[in-house]
């Protein structure tokens, strides 16, 4: 160990000049310096072959005695998964994958690790995801994880570019809070100094005071979520796009969340090519509208199919499936009864057992919630006590609506679920980089 760990060099002044994927046969002659981590090593007679993995890609290097017997003797002492850094040439090489090899005259190695991961990074089984999950960093090294979360990092990117372009401001609301915003439940209480205060389990009290000023707005952050689900399609901290818009209705906010993943599924596409392949699945191409269905129309279906329901009552992952009869893809259902949806989305004028409220689903799976905004002080005041809240403990939301409101709509997406669609996860935990459930807190 104590000789291995003397063995290694410092970064000095080397610094990267390509990554393994600038290169190509045109690059023949270049003087390269590369970094990354050996992910396989194979010597034939005094030749060593290394494959090097950085963040965009693997390359073959070639170590050839020849070239001095200092590099030679340290490639000998090259282990799998040790960090280097080489200097050298790029060489068009037919034989070598993407058509290009380097050949190294030096070589540093930053890092030989202690001990092996649990599973072979770069190998093609799969071990579970709770062993990759104890040992995330390590696992994210992995290809086909790191293409996941370059996917990931495209469709974030996707959203902020569509929604600056139309005018929207990215904010940040606190996610230390006094008081609930989805109602009493699923709350996790923190000590504040020495009062009790709660994690935030959505910005949508603070999106909507922010409309009053900023009229467009959006925030990409964390939601926690106490609610102690076990399934493959809840975080207890997740990640939430929240957009909210004033003089508007639920209507354009569908418009928008439409129009929003339309955009983000074809950039990612484009511009995800290498890492759909790796992950083996095919781009989604999303044609036509998205069905925009009635809660009373999918009541009414799953009434005369004799399935259990009375008017109110939430649609259960079945419920969904089965009035869809095979429907996929993306819909959004609509015109939710105004007692099942939260206390601040607005009844409708004409029929207040209604409300303005849509949820977006993809198969049986919620994507999407928002709708109209209740933006009258005195009704939320009415809705905050008839769904049993304390009108008290909002008196810092009411103080503002007291001031005047505009009419506004919004609503707030899952992040992993959209990416679970995205990239055909089965399970949320793959596509969150930490994941934090009911019975995993590291790492
Ligand atoms: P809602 O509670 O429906 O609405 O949450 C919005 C979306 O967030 C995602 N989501 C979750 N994802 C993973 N794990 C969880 N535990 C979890 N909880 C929610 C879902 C869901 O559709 N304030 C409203 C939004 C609004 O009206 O603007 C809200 O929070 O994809």
């Amino acid at each position: 160990m104590e000789a291995a760990k003397s063995a290694l060099e410092d970064l000095g002044s080397w610094r990267r000049t390509h990554y393994s994927t600038d290169l190509s046969p045109g690059s023949d002659g270049e003087e390269v310096i590369l970094f990354g981590i050996v992910a396989s090593v194979r010597r034939q007679g005094a030749i060593s072959f290394l494959i090097l993995s950085d963040c965009k890609g693997l390359i073959q290097i070639v170590i050839d005695p020849k070239v001095g017997q200092d590099i030679a003797q340290k490639a000998r002492r090259l282990r799998r998964y040790s960090f280097i850094g080489i200097k050298g040439r790029a060489r068009a090489m037919d034989k070598a994958p993407r058509g290009v090899e380097v050949a190294p005259t030096e070589l540093k190695i930053l890092a030989i690790p202690s001990k092996d991961p649990p599973f072979d990074m770069f190998g093609r089984r799969v071990p579970s995801l709770e062993k990759r999950l104890d040992i995330r960093a390590v696992d994210m090294r992995r290809p086909q994880v790191k293409a996941l979360f370059k996917i990931r990092d495209s469709v974030v990117r996707g959203i902020r570019a569509f929604l600056c372009e139309r005018g929207f401001m990215e904010v940040n609301t606190p996610k230390l809070i006094s008081s609930a915003t989805e109602g009493g439940s699923a709350l996790f209480p923190i000590l504040y100094y020495d009062k009790e205060a709660f994690l935030a389990q959505s910005p949508q009290l603070y999106k909507e005071q922010l409309v009053g000023s900023f009229e467009r707005v959006y925030e990409i952050g964390p939601i926690f979520r106490a609610e102690r689900f076990s399934t493959d399609r809840h975080l207890s901290e997740s990640t939430s796009v929240d957009v909210e818009m004033a003089y508007v209705d639920y209507n354009d906010a569908m418009d928008l969340l439409e129009e929003l993943i339309k955009y983000v599924v074809r950039r990612s596409s484009e511009e995800c090519g290498e890492e759909f392949k790796l992950i083996g699945v095919e781009p989604m191409a999303l044609n036509g509208a998205f069905e925009r269905l009635s809660y009373g129309e999918i009541f009414e279906d799953l009434r005369e199919r004799g399935v259990p329901i009375s008017w109110g009552d939430d649609l259960s992952a079945a419920q969904i499936r089965s009035a869809l009869e095979g429907r996929g893809g993306f819909f959004f259902v609509k015109d939710w009864p105004t007692r099942s949806k939260a206390f601040y989305i607005k009844p409708k004028r004409d029929d207040p057992k209604i409300c303005e409220g849509f949820d977006l689903f993809f198969g049986s799976m919620e994507i999407a919630s928002g709708g109209t905004r209740v933006d009258s002080g005195e009704l939320l005041r009415s809705r905050l006590i008839e769904s049993g809240l304390n009108p008290i403990s909002f008196k810092y939301h009411l103080d503002v609506f007291d001031y005047g409101m505009p009419p506004h709509a919004g609503f707030g997406m899952g992040l992993e679920r959209l990416l679970m669609v995205i990239t055909r996860r089965e399970n949320i935990r793959e596509v969150a980089f930490f994941p934090r459930d009911p019975s995993r807190l590291v790492p």
